[in-house]
């Protein structure tokens, strides 16, 4: 990429932080995505020897966990504290590196909360008055009548409700122009750009006043001077940042960190870190961070996680199926970091069997197994190199910027695949030179060099892995005797670092390949059911996109009557025509005869071509409500049963006309 690359190293510690995440909700791969994509920063900017403060936490007030602690009929504060255990639990299973967890019904918080607010209050920014409008509880948002769509709330679409109340506003408006100077002059402060843009155009159309506390209820951080009212919960949360770096405790670390380097968020809360955020500070006399980066959003096997789906995909049960390593590595390489993911078992799968066990676990495995075989377990002092040799070397000097800027410019997927690129160069590094001939003619010069090459291109691999795979890397650097103690990248990443005469044994695999097609589905949890495992063998499913992930476990699955089944409207049909949906790499549109015409997406298309699909006799599903999946309307599913790619379609064994409905 060209131009200087987004995260410069700077004379100040670098300071990155994750969202504070709800506590009426149990950690998923959402969560997980964020805090592994900072971690993974967090510990890059270490191994560059820079000084970081990498934090994460629990947004614990408000209404929404004041209501769902009701739900389950315990006070708010023990609902956090055991949700605060099990993403606690989540970060250590994967190998967070957090230095910091904050909670927001800490005291040290609730001192920041206070001070700010006078602050505020002091600069005239927070005046009395009525808000009259809607409120979402699941987003904490508020929202005008106009802003609603079909009476809903404009980004979850959940019922809203309406408020009117006395409470305190904070001066926004003010801020309208200052922040557009901001943005408009700082074309980093929020990335990517399309984030970035459509910031803009919200700020140009104008700041309201927003309405900074609640009525009615008790769980938050009560407003000086008025215990009746609660601090509303975005404003609490946001300031959680500065309560991390010390503000008002901590002069020295507030001095060494402050402002925040980076602030990673996923896509649906900008508005919050890009809008409310900087206005507080500005009003509060505090700089602003350097940069606001919102990533995509994931679905699982092309669906949308949701509870009520039963798809909801928890880093635990990642874990267990797959290793932190590995769920580490696919998160970060899959997609684009700003872009959506999609999370598949199937491609999970590929990564591991491709990418770990063949290209990286082979490197290893014969790096180590050439030196016990050719040298007696002993790593050679290289001698002169030759031009594979020398070929070999300038690939890794490559690598350094290559690797460094996509780090510095968040290109994650980029880093790994520069990096991979180099692993496939080593490989082939061993199959051009075949040390083994050197061995059978006794050519020890150039075998010795060939051996400490192969180990040394091992050696760098590792070193750039230690931000993504930590456990991975050390495992290797191990396995080669070899340590990164005091040294930075820069140093590490150059060659001949490698410290020869040590003894080397045959290194174990690094990673199992994946044959198991119950394992390539997603570790859901079953609805409503928490860490339950998925079924272990692939179940009959209906395969239409939103509700292919409705195949739940059937131990949680309740006994239906008769009745109740004939609601179910299932008819035969014959598929007049079929084309793949453009962008999905599993969803096909089909025509449908049932005795009329309908449009049915179904995600099939990993096991189907449209061609072969033509003139099929098949079930759907016909009084099924109608989702829209990839902006077209799906009128009804089709039945199939076994796993994503070895799908087979329901039929009939004998004729019956279209449109018959199956008893
Ligand atoms: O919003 N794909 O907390 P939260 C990618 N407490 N990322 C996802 C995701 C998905 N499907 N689902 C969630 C809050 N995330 C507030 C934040 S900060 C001062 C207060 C990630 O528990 C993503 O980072 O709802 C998103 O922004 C965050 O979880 C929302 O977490």
């Amino acid at each position: 990429m060209a131009g200087d690359p987004i995260l410069k190293t700077e004379n100040k510690g670098f300071y990155i932080t994750t969202p504070i995440y709800y506590v009426n909700d149990v950690p998923h791969i959402g969560h997980a995505y964020t805090t592994v994509a900072a971690d993974v920063l967090a510990r890059f900017k270490r191994l560059c020897g820079e000084k970081v403060l990498f934090a994460t936490g629990t947004d614990e007030h408000g209404k929404k966990i004041q209501r769902s602690a009701e739900q389950q009929g315990i006070t708010p504060i023990a609902l956090a504290d055991t949700v605060v255990k099990r993403f606690k639990n989540a970060w250590s299973l994967l190998d967070i590196s957090n230095d910091d967890f904050i909670r927001t019904t800490e005291e040290r918080h609730a001192k920041v909360v206070y001070e700010i607010w006078q602050r505020m209050k002091q600069n005239g920014d927070i005046y009395e008055g009525l808000y009259e409008g809607w409120y979402c509880v699941p987003d904490e948002s508020y929202w005008t009548e106009k802003e609603l769509v079909n009476g809903k709330c404009p980004v979850c679409g959940r019922d809203v409700e309406r408020v009117q109340e006395q409470g305190y506003f904070f001066r926004l408006s003010k801020y309208q122009q200052p922040l557009l100077r901001h943005i408009e002059s700082n074309p980093g402060f929020i990335l990517p750009v399309s984030r970035r843009n459509e910031i803009l155009s919200f700020v140009k159309d104008g700041l309201k006043d927003l309405s900074i506390t609640r009525a009615g209820f008790e769980w938050g951080i009560k407003v000086p001077d008025n215990p009746k009212l609660v601090i509303y919960v975005w404003l609490d949360a946001l300031l959680n940042y500065l309560t991390v770096a010390g503000f008002s405790s901590d002069e020295g670390k507030f001095g060494d960190f402050w402002p925040p380097s980076i602030h990673i968020v996923g896509k649906d809360i900008i508005k919050f870190h890009a809008v409310y955020w900087p206005a507080f500070l500005m009003s509060a006399g505090i700089a602003l961070p350097e940069h606001i980066f919102a990533h995509g959003w994931w679905t699982i096997e092309d669906v949308k996680m949701s509870k009520s789906l039963g798809n909801v995909v928890s880093p635990e049960s990642l874990v267990n199926d797959y290793g932190a390593d590995a769920t580490r590595y696919f998160l970060m390489r899959e997609v684009p970091f700003g872009l959506d993911g999609n999370f598949s078992g199937t491609a999970m799968q590929t990564r591991i069997n491709s990418d770990l066990a063949n290209d990286l676990g082979n490197l290893l495995s014969r790096a180590t197994g050439m030196v016990v075989r050719f040298a007696g377990g002993v790593l050679p002092v290289p001698d002169v190199p030759d031009q594979f040799d020398t070929a070999l070397q300038q690939k890794a000097a490559q690598l350094y910027d290559a690797y460094k800027t996509s780090m510095n410019n968040l290109e994650f997927h980029t880093a790994l695949s520069v990096l991979w690129e180099f692993i496939g160069e080593a490989n082939k590094y061993v199959d051009r030179t075949k040390p083994w001939q050197d061995a059978k003619s006794g050519n020890a010069v150039r075998l010795n060099t060939r051996l400490y090459h192969t180990i040394e291109a091992t050696r760098i691999a590792a070193v750039y892995l230690l931000p993504f795979m930590p456990d991975t890397a050390s495992k290797i650097l191990n396995a080669i005797a070899q340590d990164t103690k005091g040294k930075s990248l820069e140093q590490l990443a150059r060659w001949g670092v490698a410290v020869p005469s040590v003894n080397i044994a045959q290194a174990q695999p690094l990673f199992e390949k994946k044959t198991d097609p119950a394992k390539a589905g997603p570790g859901t949890q079953g609805a409503g059911i928490k860490g339950q495992e998925p079924p272990s063998a692939p179940q009959p499913k209906i395969a239409s996109g939103k509700q292919a992930a409705q195949s739940v476990n059937p131990s949680i699955t309740p006994l239906i009557t008769l009745d109740q089944f004939k609601t179910v409207e299932l008819k035969v049909g014959t598929i007049l025509a079929a084309q793949r949906v453009e962008g999905s790499n599993k969803l096909i549109k089909l025509d449908v005869d049932i005795g009329e015409r309908r449009t049915i997406v179904a995600g099939i298309g990993k096991s189907y071509k449209p061609e072969e699909l033509l003139g099929k006799r098949i079930i759907i599903v016909a009084n099924l409500q109608p989702a829209e999946l990839f902006g077209i309307q799906s009128q009804g599913m089709l039945l199939a049963a076994g796993d994503a790619e070895h799908l087979g379609l329901l039929t009939l064994d004998r004729d019956a006309a279209n449109g018959t409905r199956i008893k």
